[in-house]
């Protein structure tokens, strides 16, 4: 049987094999994937980023527990759940794997759960679009909801925290990366913050600040897609309400405050699809990695047509202050002389 066909039916050594292959640039890899495309689109995407320490692996681990028990009208059994950890301060080898292998060892031998921690390896950029190929492979293979861990640090991570559909933000009490976050601009893209450890004494602090960050960021924080005006039955015109993001409190070492975060989850996921944000996002995902494909063939079009040397005199004028970055560009893509 085809590796296609073999993911498809579950086998999960091949799906294992797969992704390495997508993790690896091997056009093997892309092949499948291209076959494997059309198989997408049913999983629920769940980000879940913020600062190291904050707990993200323990929470994906409680979070992947739980959905394994719930019970809800979206899926007729308890969900399959994928796992994409996309976190270079804590990979596999190396450094902290505690919560990997408290992971690894609560959802052992469940067939329903599918783990996978991406390499850190490589520049960041090139770390997002493997996680989309995982993703979709992931996707392709049937699990119902994917949740990717990512580090809240950068435009990458932002980056991948967009290709979800539901968007959990992390915090925790004397990280002080509450305001971190603002900065990073990731308060924008959350649509559930979580204030996670909230054993911690000062953990009321750290939520009460959030909420009010919340509310100072609210008017800004509309997106447009966050109005949605749709015409009922009868032609009427409804506004359905913008998403409020929630402001929750958990402790991932004792599964505290699980059940109600599942359940946020499950609420965005029905506001997306009454609203319609669904396909809105959908869009603007593939719209995206569209975008990224574009600029990526470009480029490496160009340099196949142009080996001469042409590009590196470039960089040398623009070193030398003889041409400005878009003077030199200009020059290089009109083929005049350097
Ligand atoms: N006190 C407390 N510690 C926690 C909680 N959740 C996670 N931790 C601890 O915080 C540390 C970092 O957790 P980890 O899940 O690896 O964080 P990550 O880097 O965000 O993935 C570990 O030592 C966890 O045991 C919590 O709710 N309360
Ligand atoms: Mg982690």
């Amino acid at each position: 049987m085809k590796v296609v066909d073999r993911v498809l039916a579950g086998d999960r050594l091949a799906l294992a094999r797969l992704l390495t292959k997508i993790e690896n640039n091997e056009p093997e890899g892309f092949s499948a994937l291209n076959a494997l495309y059309a198989h997408t689109g049913n999983a629920h995407l769940v980000g879940v980023t913020g600062a190291p320490g904050t707990g993200k692996s323990t929470l994906v681990n409680q979070l992947a527990l739980h959905l394994r028990k719930s019970e809800s009208d979206i899926w007729e059994s308890a969900p399959t759940v994928g796992v994409v950890a996309v976190d270079p301060s804590s990979p596999f080898t190396g450094g902290a794997i505690l919560g990997d292998r408290i992971r690894m060892r609560d959802l052992a031998g469940d067939t329903g759960v599918f783990i996978r921690s991406m390499a850190s390896r490589g520049a960041l950029g090139g770390l997002a679009r493997a996680t989309t190929g995982v993703v979709q492979a992931l996707d392709a293979a049937g699990f119902d909801l994917i949740l990717i861990e990512t580090v809240g640090a950068g435009q990458a991570e932002v980056d991948i925290a967009r290709t979800a559909h539901t968007t959990i933000v992390l915090s925790a009490p004397g990280l002080g990366d509450d305001v971190q976050a603002i900065k990073a601009g990731i308060l924008e893209i959350a649509d559930i913050l979580v204030v996670n450890k909230a054993d911690l004494p000062s953990a009321d602090n750290t939520i009460r600040a959030l909420r009010a960050t919340l509310e100072m960021a609210r008017p800004a924080q509309r997106r447009p897609h966050n109005w949605v005006q749709d015409q009922d039955m009868e032609g009427e015109v409804k506004e359905t309400r913008s998403w409020e993001p929630p402001v929750l409190a958990t402790i991932a070492t004792k599964g505290e405050g699980i059940v109600e975060l599942v359940q946020a989850i499950i609420e965005h996921r029905n506001h997306l699809q009454e609203s319609h944000e669904w396909m809105d996002r959908e869009r603007s995902r593939v719209r995206s990695e569209l975008d990224d494909l574009l600029r990526d063939r470009l480029a490496e079009r160009f340099f196949t047509d142009h080996p001469d040397g042409r590009y590196e005199r470039a960089v040398e004028q623009v070193l030398a202050r003889t041409l400005s970055p878009r003077q030199a560009i200009q020059r290089v893509i009109e083929g005049k002389s350097l």
